[in-house]
């Protein structure tokens, strides 16, 4: 293989238009589109060396922005078992980015001889993409780098990334994962869910019908494939489908109404207590909500889909007498009311880790079953080997683990998944016979506020203790503890955030009011 390749693709087609370093951050690479192709067509090689490096196993590339606005895009490389990007493989990632055009044939000879890599061997990388109008040109970025290093490619088109992610484990893993097709990951999923609900679809409170708020990204797309292969045994009805003039998470979506605290701009009047269901641009993320009697927005998010995974797993593993450890993994995020519920009612270890879901996916596998989610709906649960031996033998015997090993097959154990996530609840609340009512009354959030604040440099800002306590700048965590010493159930931190050029804040507090008033304070103090 001749690298000269690399470098005359690189010039003619992918030429290097900004010098601005960026860095392979908690979500890859993520920026304004126009910047990007150069970078797309450098992840492309990096993931066809990685391939080699890795025996020639399948890697991953997803193109997309997630929640971010739709003139942005990114990149982000899955490993072979479905997971991010090993860390050490980041910084390889970060340098290959920055260099100039002239200096990349060398680098990527560089990268070769450090890791040992045999150029020679075979490799493969699977790429997908959200449908930003964009992402289509960066597809083929990446798929030039591939074939500049005469690496096989495989193009999925549009997917969601919790379904790239599947195709991946799945080519890697053979048969133990299905194939790698989406009309296999349809069939897996929807295979489950419909076994789990064994012709029962109402029960108790529980009703069948939930509107789905595609945020004008892929996880709109795939809903509508999932519910004609569905017997009906669920009714979804899909907002901001993508089709029109909506924009990509532009008023909509999970981080929206999160965010935000309110339904989509575009929401149509139904039923007080209709179960809506937000996912971000691309269909990793999750949220639930509805508007009381008295037309005021409730949100049901991240830690409320944990809580109530949790809670069901726990129960599930009681009746079928196995022995397992079951644990929650949370970040600094997590309303303080849900650890409280979890820790005192439910009776369930929890940790508390940096915000990043491979910070969280990490620690959940130190569990037999590890449930994890941020806030903002990220999050899937985790089920060691020893889980799955122990409960495919109990199910011989026990209903309860039946269930299990069900759920087993509807969780997207690789990352969060939307579809699959939201699949879960469908179940979950069904088996309890729920609505919307009895989940919420589990525990009253506090209320809680976010701010984005602009400074010169985030990165004067560290912090410690899973991002609890700022150490740097000096004195400002003292000040921050006088602030909200002065506020009953009052908590707040601060972290410059990993995808965006702000520092975020947080704030809760026993009243609305209180919570504005200290997330402003502590705004202040950063500024
Ligand atoms: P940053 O920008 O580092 O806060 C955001 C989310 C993360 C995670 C990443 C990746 C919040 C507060 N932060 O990270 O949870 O989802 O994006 O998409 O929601
Ligand atoms: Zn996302």
């Amino acid at each position: 293989i001749n690298l000269r390749t690399v470098y005359a693709f690189a010039r003619e087609m992918y030429p290097k238009i900004s010098t601005e370093y960026v860095q392979y951050g908690t979500a890859g690479f993520r920026g304004k589109a126009e910047f990007l192709d150069s970078v797309m067509f450098r992840m492309g090689v990096l993931a066809t060396l990685r391939s080699r490096y890795r025996g020639g196993a399948v890697i991953g590339v997803m193109i997309t922005a997630s929640h971010n606005p739709e003139p942005d895009n990114g990149v982000k490389l899955v490993d072979p078992k479905g997971e991010m990007l090993d860390a050490s493989w980041e910084s390889i990632a970060t340098d290959l980015v920055n260099v100039s055009d002239q200096e990349l044939e060398q680098h990527v000879a560089k990268i070769i001889k450090d890791n040992n890599i045999d150029i020679t061997s075979s490799s493969h990388v699977f790429v997908g993409m959200d449908n930003r109008y964009h992402s289509p040109r960066l597809l083929k970025a990446v798929a030039d780098g591939v074939i500049a290093l005469k690496g096989n490619v495989r193009e999925f088109g549009i997917v969601t990334t919790p379904m790239l992610h599947f195709f991946v484990v799945a080519a890697n893993t053979k048969e133990a994962y299905g194939k790698p097709t989406e009309e296999a990951y349809y069939e897996k999923l929807i295979g489950a869910f419909e076994s789990l609900r064994n012709g029962q679809l109402e029960n108790g409170n529980y009703k069948n019908n939930v509107v789905f708020d595609g945020a004008n990204g892929v996880g709109a797309r795939k809903m509508l494939q999932f519910i004609k292969r569905m017997n009906k045994s669920l009714n979804i009805s899909v907002i901001n489908q993508g089709i029109g003039p909506g924009k990509i998470n532009d008023e909509c979506g999970a981080d929206y109404v999160k965010v935000q605290q309110r339904p989509p701009i575009s929401m149509p009047i139904v039923e007080p207590f209709t179960r809506c269901v937000s996912v971000d641009g691309d269909a990793d993320r999750v949220v639930y909500f509805f508007t009381n009697d008295k037309g005021e927005f409730q949100l049901l998010d991240g830690d409320r889909i944990a809580t109530l995974v949790a809670g069901y797993l726990m129960d599930l593993v009681t009746r079928s007498e196995i022995d397992l450890r079951l644990g929650l993994v949370q970040t600094a995020y997590a309303n303080g009311a849900s650890t409280d519920y979890i820790v005192n009612e439910l009776k369930f270890p929890v940790s508390c880790v940096p915000t990043g879901v491979k910070h969280l996916h990490h620690k959940a596998l130190e569990y037999d079953i590890g449930v994890y989610f941020e806030a903002n709906g990220h999050g899937t649960i985790v089920f060691s080997d020893h889980a799955k031996a122990t409960i495919a033998t109990a199910s011989e015997t026990k209903d309860s683990a039946k269930t299990l090993l069900l759920l087993i097959d509807l969780i997207n154990e690789t990352v969060g998944d939307a579809i699959s996530d939201m699949l879960l609840v469908e179940t979950i609340l069904n088996h309890k016979g729920w609505d919307v009512k009895d989940w919420i009354s589990t525990y009253n959030d506090l209320p809680n506020r976010q701010l984005k604040i602009k400074v010169q440099d985030r990165n004067v800002i560290e912090t410690t203790n899973a991002e609890r306590d700022c150490v740097k700048p000096e004195g400002l965590q003292t000040e921050i503890n006088k602030v909200v010493s002065n506020y009953k159930r009052g908590r707040s931190f601060v972290r410059p955030s990993g995808t965006e050029d702000i520092v975020r804040v947080y704030a809760e507090a026993a009243t609305k009011e209180d919570t504005e008033n200290l997330a402003y304070e502590v705004g202040v103090l950063v500024q």
